[in-house]
């Protein structure tokens, strides 16, 4: 399947031109709705309480739509991390792929995500994850029906991050049933296991419903840096335009130039309105909780149905700025008391158990609603998904197994558990 954009290779040689990193300036120059306004003063402290904003008056924000110029496809790549597709020209306005490669799923229904026809699915996507592999060989090898068996499940499931407590819990209910004879084999076992994997995730197998009421419906996100944010919203906006939802992106993460220009890139590609302010001397983007309420705004009197707002990745650790996100809730609140109606924390798969101190931090900070767990593509720590099931049973809305923008799953429970199982059981 041909995809706009792909991961970048490792390259030896020099940088060519081509693929040079840009700098702010050179961001800027190719989006000069972006420029900062003669007239903008410094962006507030992120760390400052809430009252009511103000940034309104002092930011001029700024909508970086589908209409404005086509950005060279180069700065999209460099903003995004991603090489342009070679036959994509440069300067030529990025058009979505077409819709029937895309076959994205429908977010509202809970349809088994099998994979469509020439497309990837849940098991070619996760077979190289060091989990399903241990597990794979264990049962390929026709094992006997002994403790050694128990151990063997045992390791790879921590060896996978699924957590002392949780890995315990699992191999309790085994060894339990072992002892009353209740599997004749292996195979057996193996089913066992399933069910009991299964039975840990089904709780948090949630589906994200967007309320027709809420007008606009604003999800939040946050999470730790490099998560896969940013590039979560591309894939949500691309799945919301699917189902023929007006939509708008809030550039909340006003930290690095690079962010917005991301965000808006995303934007572009899927024809969607992206909310902004211009820069301040700093280089920032302004102040994340006015760009918010700005945005919140903009959608409201437009009577777009979802609004995402993107944040800038932070530290669980670091106080000041996990304090902003309750500053950008507080705002939010003051347009509409229903919002943020989803606070979506994406988690990166690859993380492993330091994945749950996040999730804890950031629950407190901002009140998470929903999960999206990144990268469980060619991971060895996607066990940290029943971790996370187990210890918060906060839903888990969708799973990231690509870079792709089909590649944002649903979560499906069976989905995945079948994916980490050896296919032997037929399930
Ligand atoms: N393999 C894989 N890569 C992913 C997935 N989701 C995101 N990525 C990659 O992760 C990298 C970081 O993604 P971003 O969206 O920029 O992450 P972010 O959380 O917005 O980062 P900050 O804004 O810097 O905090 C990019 O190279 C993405 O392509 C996924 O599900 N699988
Ligand atoms: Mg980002």
């Amino acid at each position: 399947m041909v995809s706009f954009f792909r991961r970048k290779k490792p390259d030896p040689s020099p940088p060519a031109s081509s693929e040079r990193r840009y700098s702010a300036e050179e961001l800027a120059a190719a989006f000069p709705d972006a420029r900062r306004s003669e007239t903008m003063p410094a962006s507030s402290d992120p760390g400052t309480t809430a009252s009511a904003p103000t940034a309104p008056a002092q930011l001029a924000p700024f909508e970086v739509s589908a209409a404005s110029p086509a950005i060279p496809s180069e700065i999209i790549a460099a903003a995004m991390d991603v090489e342009p597709f070679v036959s994509a020209p440069a300067g030529a306005e990025l058009l979505p792929a077409p819709a029937a490669q895309l076959q994205v799923e429908n977010a509202t229904t809970q349809d088994k995500p099998a994979a469509a026809p020439g497309k990837p699915g849940w098991r070619e996507r996760l077979r190289g994850s060091g989990f399903a592999r241990s597990l794979g060989g264990l049962f390929s090898r026709n094992p006997k029906l002994d403790d050694d068996l128990l151990d063997e499940i045992e390791t790879a499931l921590l060896t996978a991050d699924v957590g002392v407590a949780a890995t315990t819990q699992l191999l309790e209910a085994l060894r339990r049933r072992m002892k009353s004879r209740e599997f004749a084999d292996a195979q057996a076992l193996l089913g066992a296991l399933r069910a009991e994997l299964l039975a840990m995730l089904a709780p948090v197998a949630v589906p994200l419903r967007i309320d027709p009421e809420a007008k606009p419906f604003v999800l939040l996100t946050v999470g730790v840096n490099g998560v896969g944010k940013t590039t979560t919203i591309g894939k949500l906006a691309r799945r919301f335009k699917d189902e023929n939802r007006s939509l708008m992106l809030a550039a909340g993460d006003t930290f690095r130039a690079a962010a917005v220009a991301q965000l808006q890139a995303w934007g572009d590609r899927n024809g969607v309105p992206v909310i902004a302010q211009g820069e301040n001397a700093l280089g920032k983007g302004g102040d994340a909780a006015s760009v918010a309420f700005d945005a919140l705004q903009a959608a409201k009197a437009r009577g777009t149905d979802v609004l995402i707002a993107d944040t800038a990745g932070r530290l669980h650790t670091q106080q000041g700025l996990m304090a902003e996100l309750g500053k950008i809730k507080r705002v939010l609140v003051k347009v509409d008391p229903r919002a943020p109606h989803e606070v979506l924390m994406v988690i990166d798969g690859t993380t492993g158990q330091n994945a749950l101190s996040q999730l804890r931090q950031f629950h407190a900070a901002v009140g998470v609603t929903g999960l999206v767990v990144t990268k469980l593509d060619g991971t060895a720590k996607g066990g940290v998904v029943f971790a996370l099931a187990r210890e918060f049973g906060i839903p888990i809305r969708f799973a990231g197994i690509g870079e792709r923008p089909e590649d944002l799953r649903v979560f499906d429970a069976e989905a995945f558990v079948d994916a980490l199982l050896p296919g032997t059981l037929g399930a």
